[in-house]
């Protein structure tokens, strides 16, 4: 496939396919694993992964990259094939986290801001080499109001740590999927994630601008507009879509070719009910897509469970996973479909 940016950028979103984000670090694969009882050792974490990039029908339909660990990027599958081949001859792009994790912000309690620019060209041009053509770092953003959280520091911070990323993985022919989380853990209302994910991306285009980052070459990965898991409240994917596209409207240029939404905590079936609600009511000048962590990868989990005899059980729950979010994402998911499967 062509190496411009902007064509990378277009076929991860193209066709309703979407982005499979298998990128949790080592602390956080462990939780994963200690749900369904797996101990998380080298081994497992490559079975697991393994099982889900050799799930053909998934892989060559619905799934348009994977974003990887470090130690992904690096490991052969048990037969001795390296698995980012596995990835690349289903025909998706092989993708990498390069960021280093959000670490508290000196002076702002209970904001963070995500560290990983130190030596992050060198990074980059040893992970092209292995194969990735495009990068993605998260940044953090948590809300509690009753602390001030967050605050206009932490949105500067990270917003601009996200533009030097950006910059440096376009120098390296590598495209950016920029992340900037407003996370649902707390116990807010949808309007208050609606006003501080404005803040955020409105500052998060100035830096990108101020970095001359070229948008064609870029892909956002954001939080949908939902209210706090705390609140007690689950929206309708019609409020959802709304305040989201909203919210988009104002801050996202058109020139981003696409969006590829985190899940956040969102159930599987409720993250794919919105993303198809956002969808419905296109249509919209960028297209809107999956870059789903845990919302594709809970049930297979659940169905694997760390044994070799669950595989084609794990393959199963991961096609149908992608399959809804692919139908979602051209805004032609039916909840009636589930109950089918
Ligand atoms: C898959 O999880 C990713 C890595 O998390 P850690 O750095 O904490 O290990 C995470 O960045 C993920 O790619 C996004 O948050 C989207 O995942 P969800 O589960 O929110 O869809």
């Amino acid at each position: 496939m062509s190496e411009r940016l902007e064509d990378i950028a277009a076929a991860i979103v193209a066709n309703g396919k979407g982005l499979l984000a298998a990128d949790e670090s080592s602390g956080t694969i462990k939780k994963r694993f200690d749900v369904i009882g797996v101990e998380s050792t080298a081994d497992s974490r490559r079975d697991y992964r393994e099982m889900m990039f050799r799930t053909k029908d998934a892989m060559t339909r619905y799934i348009s990259g994977v974003i990887l660990y470090d130690e992904t990027i690096r490991q052969k599958a048990a037969d001795g094939t390296p698995l980012v081949d596995i990835i690349k001859a289903s025909g998706a792009i092989p993708g990498i986290k390069v960021d280093a994790g959000a670490k508290p912000l000196a002076g702002f309690p209970g904001d963070t801001v995500t560290e990983g620019l130190d030596g992050l060209r060198e990074r980059l041009a040893d992970y092209y080499k292995l194969g990735a053509r495009f990068a993605k770092w998260r940044a953090v953003i948590d809300i509690d109001t009753t602390r001030g959280v967050p605050s206009a520091t932490s949105i500067g911070a990270n917003t601009h740590a996200l533009a030097r990323y950006a910059a440096l993985c376009q120098e390296a022919g590598i495209v950016p999927i920029v992340e900037p989380e407003v996370l649902m853990d707390g116990t807010h209302d949808i309007g208050t994630c609606y006003e501080v994910s404005k803040a955020t991306l409105t500052k998060l285009y100035d830096e990108l601008y101020a970095a001359r980052v070229v948008l064609e070459g870029t892909i956002l990965k954001p939080n949908m507009v939902l209210s706090g898991k705390k609140s007690g409240t689950v929206d309708s994917p019609e409020e959802v879509a709304a305040k989201t596209i909203k919210l988009f409207r104002e801050t996202v240029p058109a020139a981003v070719p696409g969006i590829a939404f985190l899940s956040g905590g969102q159930e599987d079936e409720e993250a794919t009910a919105n993303l198809n609600a956002i969808n419905a009511i296109g249509p919209h000048p960028w297209k809107l897509t999956f870059s789903y962590g845990r919302a594709l990868q809970a049930a297979p989990q659940k169905a694997w469970s760390g044994k070799a005899s669950n595989v084609a059980a794990g393959q199963a729950a991961f096609t149908h996973r992608a399959h809804m979010n692919h139908l979602a994402a051209l805004g032609k998911w039916k909840a009636s479909l589930e109950q089918a499967a």
